[in-house]
């Protein structure tokens, strides 16, 4: 076990040529001088606070299983968020990192080391948060499993080549190649949201909610890509803490408003979200009890 761990420590630390401790990533961000940077961080855990006990309090009367389950999963959005900006603010999920040669950002240093801050955890706990946007969203639509599991696994797949796009420190070329296969991803998902799910709202009878939660997640999620080609990782256009600000206001955006809309309408239970006191039993003609 102990050499496994100092396996899997040896594997972080090559892959991520991470040259500094977390105190010391940590004790850089917060020791002063990246007010900014550590904010955009702070910002997000206090807000991914706040819209959980939003959602324990605005849904604390909730009696039908799927809209309990479009809460649950709309709860499990900042769930992620809070232990994401946490694994963030402690340095864990930063790295200091030396791009290729012919990169914009080749020879920076940060904090005394050969490299740019990558904030790595990002990409990594997007993979976690961005099935429940579309777990709830396609929930929402009334679309069927085989629907969301896609957009799901697409998601998944997106944000693992997106995480593989900013590690990538072998070839400039390899990192936009990575781009292009998480951005075809996207497009994936880009088209159920506005093809299948836009038909199916308007079936179920939540359109309405589904167009302003279709332009909020379209529309913000449009806004990553173009950030990470704007910023550090990309033609290093924009600086890390104006990265990172973005990053946190389009979370603001995708996450806890998209939220906020969503419970504020599913918390009244009308007849397009309810699914009735059987949904999701795993025995025919039996009525879970509600505890
Ligand atoms: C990357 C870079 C590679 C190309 C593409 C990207 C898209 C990222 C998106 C992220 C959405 C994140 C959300 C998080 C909420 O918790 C990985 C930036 C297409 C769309 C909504």
């Amino acid at each position: 076990m102990q050499s496994l761990t100092a396996f899997a420590f040896d594997v972080r630390h090559h892959i991520l040529q991470n040259g500094l401790t977390d105190a010391e990533l940590f004790e850089y961000i917060f020791g002063g001088g990246n007010t900014l940077l550590a904010l955009s961080f702070v910002v997000n855990i206090v807000l991914a606070g706040l819209t959980i006990l939003g959602i324990v309090y605005l849904g604390r009367s909730l009696t039908d299983p799927r809209s309990k389950a479009i809460a649950i999963a709309l709860m499990l959005i900042s769930v992620v968020s809070i232990s994401s900006y946490t694994g963030l603010t402690s340095g864990l999920t930063l790295s200091i990192i030396e791009m290729p040669a012919d990169h914009p950002a080749a020879g920076s240093t940060t904090a005394g080391e050969d490299g740019v801050l990558v904030m790595w955890g990002r990409y990594l706990t997007w993979t976690f948060s961005t099935p429940f946007i579309l777990i709830a969203l396609g929930m929402i639509a009334g679309s069927n499993w085989t629907k969301i599991l896609t957009t799901c696994a697409f998601t998944i797949a997106m944000c693992v080549t997106g995480l593989a796009a900013a590690l990538t420190t072998s070839s400039l070329a390899l990192r936009w190649w990575w781009f292009v296969l998480s951005s075809t991803f996207f497009l994936v998902i880009v088209y159920v949201i506005l093809v299948d799910w836009t038909r199916e709202a308007e079936r179920t009878g939540t359109a309405d909610l589904f167009t302003t939660l279709k332009i909020l997640t379209v529309v913000g999620w449009f806004g990553y890509p173009i950030l990470w080609a704007l910023g550090v990782e990309g033609f290093a256009l924009l600086d890390v803490a104006i990265t990172s600000w973005g990053y946190s206001i389009l979370d603001i955006i995708t996450k806890y408003i998209v939220t906020f809309v969503a419970i504020f309408y599913v918390a009244n239970e009308p007849a397009s979200i309810t699914g009735g006191a059987d949904y999701g039993s795993t025995l025919s003609e039996s009525s879970p009890a509600d505890d």
